[in-house]
């Protein structure tokens, strides 16, 4: 080959190159120990002295052209060869995943945690304790006087004389005041609770409660009703009312039940709430001296109130189911439809 045409030549042959090996190999035929441009480096030998010079000249002004002609090409076939390994990893992020089966947080636990996060956004501790409890805290902290007939064998399963499955989260509440030794309390207790009934479509021998204690100076009952109407507002909906009517515990004086306006008919009485406009949901009242006193608390210098919320009453009102059955069976077309409700 003339030296005139090698650059032109090599030119054409590496832009000609598809990938990096072809490239490679056109480097060594060019620019090789035993390449094109150095065997032309071998015939000075021949030249005379006046020639050399601008042959020389000559030939490495070619061999740096081609070197730059090989860099620039090698540039560009590398960055061919990660686009296409980038292309050939590529994922279709619209492809459809795969489907988890889920579970569901239990109905009954749905409503626990929303009157757990209703009580912590008003500065409430939540406090627990033990279902298998002492009489003491169950009955006898509680003014449920020896003969009282919640103690009688017919409603308590009891384990020995003085041991007993607690038949409410109270006896929590007892330990609460025991501990804080007079100063002021804002709990709520939640829990299982047990009494001996005979299981039926309204009736488990197992339920749920989230009772509710506050003790300090100057509580009221208006303090009770705006409480209230908060809880009301919260499971059944803002355009709730409430009112309080006077009943009995024994471990509050006095005591009232507490109806929520119908949220079905908004109070203009319709079947669910027997056209009464009203539904009575759970029951409560200033706690009893007795109780005060009894747990080291001078009426006189700090009182309060007390409530307790039947969480199973609260969860079928809420989603109008009729059999309290429901939430112990573990069918899972039941618990489904509670999926993501919350
Ligand atoms: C209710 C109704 C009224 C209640 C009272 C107490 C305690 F421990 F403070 F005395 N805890 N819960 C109470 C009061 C519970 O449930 C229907």
């Amino acid at each position: 080959m003339e030296l005139e045409n090698v650059e032109k030549v090599a030119t054409e042959e590496i832009e000609a190159c598809e990938d990096l090996d072809q490239l490679n190999e056109t480097r060594v035929k060019y620019l090789g120990k035993k390449g094109l441009i150095q065997g032309f480096m071998s015939k000075m030998r021949d030249l005379t002295n006046e020639e050399r010079p601008k042959f020389g000249a000559l030939v490495n002004k070619i061999k740096s052209a081609v070197e730059e002609k090989i860099r620039i090409a090698q540039e560009k076939l590398e960055e061919k060869k990660i686009n296409k390994k980038l292309e050939s990893e590529a994922i279709d992020v619209t492809l459809p995943g795969y489907k988890f089966n889920t579970g569901v947080i239990h109905p009954l636990m749905q409503t626990i945690e929303e009157i757990e996060d209703l009580f912590i956004g008003m500065g409430y501790e939540i406090a627990e304790g033990p279902e298998v409890e002492e009489d003491l805290y169950n009955f006898e902290l509680l003014n449920l006087p020896k003969d009282h007939p919640a103690r009688d064998m017919q409603d308590t399963f009891y384990i020995n004389p003085n041991t007993l499955l607690r038949t409410h989260t109270s006896p929590v509440q007892a330990r609460t005041m025991q501990a804080k030794k007079g100063e002021p309390i804002k709990v709520i207790c939640p829990g299982k609770v047990y009494r001996r009934d005979d299981d039926d479509a309204t009736h488990s021998h197992q339920f749920m409660q989230v009772e509710g204690l506050v003790l300090g100076k100057d509580i009221s009952l208006a303090d009770l009703k705006g409480t209230l109407h908060e809880v009301a507002k919260k499971i059944f909906g803002d355009e709730r009312t409430i009112r309080l009517r006077p009943s009995f515990f024994p471990f509050t004086e006095p005591s009232v039940e507490v109806d929520v306006s119908c949220f079905k008919c908004n109070g203009k009485g319709c079947p669910i709430c027997k056209n009464s406009g009203w539904i009575e949901v759970l029951g409560a009242g200033m706690v009893n001296n007795n109780v005060l006193k009894m747990n080291g608390y001078n009426p006189d210098e700090i009182q309060g109130f007390a409530f307790g919320i039947g969480v199973e009453r609260f969860t079928m009102l809420k989603y109008g189911i009729e059999d309290i059955r429901n939430f112990y069976m573990n069918d899972t077309k039941f618990l489904n439809q509670f999926k993501g409700v919350k």
